[in-house]
């Protein structure tokens, strides 16, 4: 039987457009040299003997190098696993232990262990013969390391297929083309930034590398972006530098990765730009649900090559995005029910019109004299108030109550009194869903999600 195959689109380009900027940076780079570059990168690999389906360390934050062994990756069947390089070292060696991967490769130190330090030409180049490179979309891509509330990170694993279904059915509502750069301003650790170079790749677009050595709205003022992704706290840090659009190229502005507060949506239509919001997750590669902001928690219908049932008021995912599984001691396990979906543990519900409301983590409820707290309802009126910028509510244990909320707050300038909070929140909310306890917004070390766990701890010895 004949195999489907896929031409690999950087390959595609540089035959078609060879001149084309493939990647913004420092030095741009053409589709052609990119190309040549892959050419001499798959070379290396091979020549340190690792071949289809070995598993590669990368630590890796959105450097070209970085974007260049991904993509290399990519292209010879390396399932690539991208570390966060905020980890110290021996955490680095702990997970690269976990994902028992061959080889490892990183900017700074390579951690002792069992694989083999890889040590990499970046910019030596290799013509490519022209003719199309075809990749096996059924092959194991790459590891993404999530971070349930749990705390203990999951290995969530994808195929080529899925993030070419991604990135497909991104372009449908978020239309890229040779015109348009993408900027990298999540990390090639996270699903979202790694999804950004297949929607580029495929649409043959450019790819803006994120030189965070100045502020974001200096970039987006200095550099070609037309499309950007951000979680709502770039986006709050962006606003903050007095952020216009109108100074800038910016077409499109995908917000995700956390609830969205209105007032944020709100600014931004209010400076010209109306941002999509989405829901996603790592198990489906990114995007589920994408449209436009009608409504606190509403993020639009699901995308082509989603499903998207809503079970007992939890919400599930399945089709052609849904990840292969998590790796775990060496083999692949796939959470899916009888029916093959995957349970999100978000709660959730439909509008009228089909569009999605996420309420929140099932895992964040608790309860409180009986009365359960979803958190996220809480944080969401609490944001609402112009003078909060981010609130996140954590239970405190309580000899009365069992447990009891107290919230997290992070100002956009001056505090207002609790009191006032208090009363804000009285006038949408039941009593018990004021948090006894305030405390001052924590240091989260530069991390895209706080772990709830660990706040609530922090929160309970305040
Ligand atoms: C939400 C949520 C929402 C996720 N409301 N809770 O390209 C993108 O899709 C993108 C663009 C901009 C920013 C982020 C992204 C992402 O990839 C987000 C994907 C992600 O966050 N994956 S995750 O595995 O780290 O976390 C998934 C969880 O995050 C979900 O299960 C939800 O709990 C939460 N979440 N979008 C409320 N709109």
């Amino acid at each position: 039987t004949e195999q489907a195959t896929e031409p690999c689109p950087v390959r595609h380009w540089a035959r078609l457009a060879p001149e084309r900027i493939a990647i913004h940076g420092n030095e741009p780079l053409s589709y052609r040299q990119l190309d040549a570059r892959l050419n001499a990168l798959c070379r290396q690999l091979e020549s340190a003997g690792l071949s289809t389906g070995d598993r590669l360390a990368a630590v890796v934050r959105g450097a070209q190098a970085d974007v260049l062994i991904a993509w290399a990756c990519v292209r010879s069947g390396i399932v690539f696993c991208p570390l966060n390089p905020a980890f110290p070292l021996p955490k680095q060696a702990e997970l690269a232990t976990q994902l028992a991967v061959a080889a490892f490769w990183s900017g700074g130190e390579i951690p002792d262990g069992p694989w083999q330090p890889l040590r990499l030409d970046i910019e030596a180049e290799r013509a490519a013969r022209d003719e199309p490179l075809a990749l096996d979309p059924e092959r194991l891509c790459n590891m993404i390391l999530t971070s349930g509330s749990s705390g203990t990170p999951k290995a969530v694993v994808h195929r080529l297929a899925n993030h070419l279904a991604s990135a497909r059915g991104s372009a449908t509502l978020i239309p890229l083309d040779e015109a348009c750069g993408w900027l990298l301003s999540l990390p090639l650790f996270h699903v979202g930034g790694y999804a950004i170079l297949f929607r580029v790749f495929l649409a043959g677009a450019s790819l803006v590398l994120d030189d965070r050595s100045q502020p974001l709205k200096a970039r987006l003022e200095s550099q070609p972006v037309t499309h950007l992704s951000l979680v709502p706290t770039q986006l709050w840090r962006l606003l903050a530098q007095g952020f216009d659009p109108a100074n800038t190229r910016l077409r499109e502005l995908l917000l995700g990765g956390a609830a969205i507060p209105e007032p944020l949506v709100s600014r931004l239509e209010g400076l010209g730009l109306i941002p999509k919001v989405s829901y996603g997750l790592s198990e489906m590669g990114s995007q589920v649900c994408t449209g436009q902001p009608t409504g606190a928690g509403v993020v639009g219908k699901p995308l082509p090559g989603r499903e998207l049932c809503i079970r007992q008021g939890e919400i599930c995912v399945r089709g052609a995005t849904l990840f292969a599984g998590y790796f775990k001691a060496g083999q692949l396990e796939r959470p899916l029910d009888e029916e093959g979906w995957f349970h999100t543990r978000d709660k959730g519900h439909f509008t009228e019109n089909g569009e999605l409301v996420v309420e929140g983590r099932l895992d964040n409820l608790f309860i409180s004299g009986g009365e359960n707290i979803q958190p996220e309802t809480i944080e969401q009126r609490l944001v609402d108030h112009p003078a909060v910028a981010q609130a996140l509510v954590v239970p405190i244990p309580s000899d009365e109550w069992g447990q009891r909320p107290a919230a997290f707050i992070d100002w956009h300038g001056e505090p207002v009194s609790h009191a006032e909070l208090t009363a804000w929140i009285r006038s949408a909310l039941p009593g018990f869903m004021v948090p006894d306890r305030w405390l001052p917004w924590p240091d989260l070390g530069g991390s895209l999600k706080p772990s709830r766990t660990r706040l609530a701890t922090l929160a309970t010895s305040a």
